[in-house]
């Protein structure tokens, strides 16, 4: 970390403003000897500075140059921001200026390590820096910010603490056990703490599905054999023409994506190709794509049509056994009442594309399934990073070890082997303990800059 690393940290294309940050040991010096102006080095901390970018006296770019100096910074150490022309070639060379003049080009998401690595935030914090920046919706802005913010992390960090309170009161016990000040510990209380730790972790894993759903939206298949609307109700959900709607069955050959938003959560709606046995060999291969989406999906609509009779590729659809929550969706209800759904269990909303009507029933159905509307007017203390949830996983299995060994009177000691198991596997959610590579890995999804 003595390294002076720099990188462009706004999207680079024609825009306003561009940013070139850096940071350091010798980042106020080294920009210092490339900008006309103040003396940088004088400044005061968290100040922005009018001033030119210069090379071999010939001015670069009439720039603003944001310094702050450590250790109140976001990595901990000074930090330098050029606020250049936009565009690509200023950026482009302010960037190559820094370069040659003792900058080394940051890896994706080195910002946001060193800030980690100096410990001005946790792992939690620093994986949702990038679920923040990646948040397409309100509401996975509002949970990025809520991890952000530490809600997640002093929720762990106190259950380390409750762990770390009764280890500590176990070895008194150990050590003194004569002496009449300490407090006994008995089984009983051990195993009381150890349940409400237990339900804390459930809890977590519990609600993670949430998280999931706030972070990625649902992904939601609109299914059915050829012609019965499916394009149509996609178009009409996205409120756009995006697929291609004709009465010629098997119109839609790959499939056709958008996303909407109910309730603050992402719906990414994917339309498929109607599902028929075919010797083309282009709509063959669409109705594969349609199966494997089918068993993919968060949600399937099935499509039928109101003026025709199931057919049994239809009747099997719905029969099969995908591990898949659905709605049915009965569409061309303008239409006269052939279908028969006699032995069809599942939610069923009728409607048309016509008029149209039974589309806001069927978003409706959808935020019902998922009770959308909670999930994002709730806390938004959920997790949803897969090594996160592992990790809460991990813990609650070593406590459940510990509340079993509790229950069948096994000595103390032999439980402390598993309370501490369970405060590792949390330190490791928030970073207390880490190995080089989880770093790496975890940085190396970041963008460039961040
Ligand atoms: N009467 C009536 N016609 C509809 C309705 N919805 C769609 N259609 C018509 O049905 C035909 C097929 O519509 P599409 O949306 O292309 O059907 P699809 O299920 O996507 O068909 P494929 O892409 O071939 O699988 C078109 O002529 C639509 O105008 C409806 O609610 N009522
Ligand atoms: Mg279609």
């Amino acid at each position: 970390m003595d390294e002076n690393i720099c990188a462009i940290s706004t999207a680079l294309g024609v825009g306003a403003i561009s940013i070139v940050r850096a940071t350091g040991p010798d980042v106020i010096k080294i920009i210092n000897s490339i900008f006309k102006g103040k003396d940088l080095t004088k400044v005061a901390s968290h100040t922005l500075n009018y001033g030119h970018i210069v090379e071999n006296g010939e001015v670069v770019d009439e720039v603003l140059v944001s310094i702050m100096k450590s250790p109140h910074t976001f990595t901990g150490e000074d930090i330098g921001e050029i606020n250049c022309h936009g565009g690509v070639a200023t950026t482009k060379r302010i960037l190559e200026l820094l370069l040659t003049h003792g900058f080394r080009l940051a890896e994706p998401g080195e910002f946001t390590k060193r800030a980690f690595l100096n410990g001005r935030i946790d792992l939690v914090e620093a994986e949702s820096v990038n679920d923040l920046i990646a948040a397409e919706t309100e509401s996975s802005r509002k949970y990025a910010m809520n991890h952000l913010e530490g809600n997640i992390s002093r929720i762990i960090k106190d259950m380390r603490q409750e762990l770390v309170e009764l280890r500590a009161h176990f070895e008194v016990n150990f050590d003194y056990p004569e002496e009449m000040d300490n407090p006994e510990i008995t089984h009983a209380i051990v195993l009381e703490k150890l349940e409400s730790l237990r339900e804390k972790l459930e809890k977590l894993l519990e609600t993670s599905q949430n998280g999931q759903l706030i972070k990625n939206g649902l992904d939601v298949a609109i299914i059915g054999r050829p012609n019965v609307g499916k394009s149509s109700i996609l178009n009409h959900l996205l409120d756009e023409n995006k697929a291609i709607v004709t009465d010629i069955a098997g119109t839609t050959r790959d499939i056709v994506e958008g996303s909407i938003t109910l309730e603050g959560i992402k719906i990414n709606l994917i339309d498929t190709a109607g599902i028929r046995d075919t010797s083309d060999i282009v709509e063959h291969i669409g109705v594969e794509k349609s199966l494997e989406i089918l068993k993919r999906a968060d949600l399937v609509i099935f499509v039928f049509s109101n003026d025709e009779e199931l057919t049994p590729l239809e009747r099997n659809l719905l029969k099969s056994n995908f591990d898949v929550k659905k709605i049915i969706f009965i569409n061309k209800d303008d239409l006269t009442k052939k279908i028969k759904l006699d032995d069809i269990d599942g939610q069923v909303v009728y409607g048309n594309t016509v008029t149209p009507t039974g589309l806001d029933d069927l978003k409706d159905a959808i935020i019902a399934m998922f009770n959308l509307d909670e999930i994002a007017s709730k806390d938004y203390n959920y997790l949803a990073n897969a090594r996160q949830i592992a990790l809460v996983k991990n813990a609650n299995t070593a406590i459940l070890n510990a509340i079993e060994s509790t229950k069948n009177s096994i000595p103390l000691e032999m439980v402390a082997i598993d309370i501490d198991e369970a405060y590792n596997f949390l330190g490791e959610i928030i970073g207390a303990t880490y190995k080089d590579e989880l770093l790496d890995e975890i940085f190396s999804k970041f963008c460039l800059g961040k």
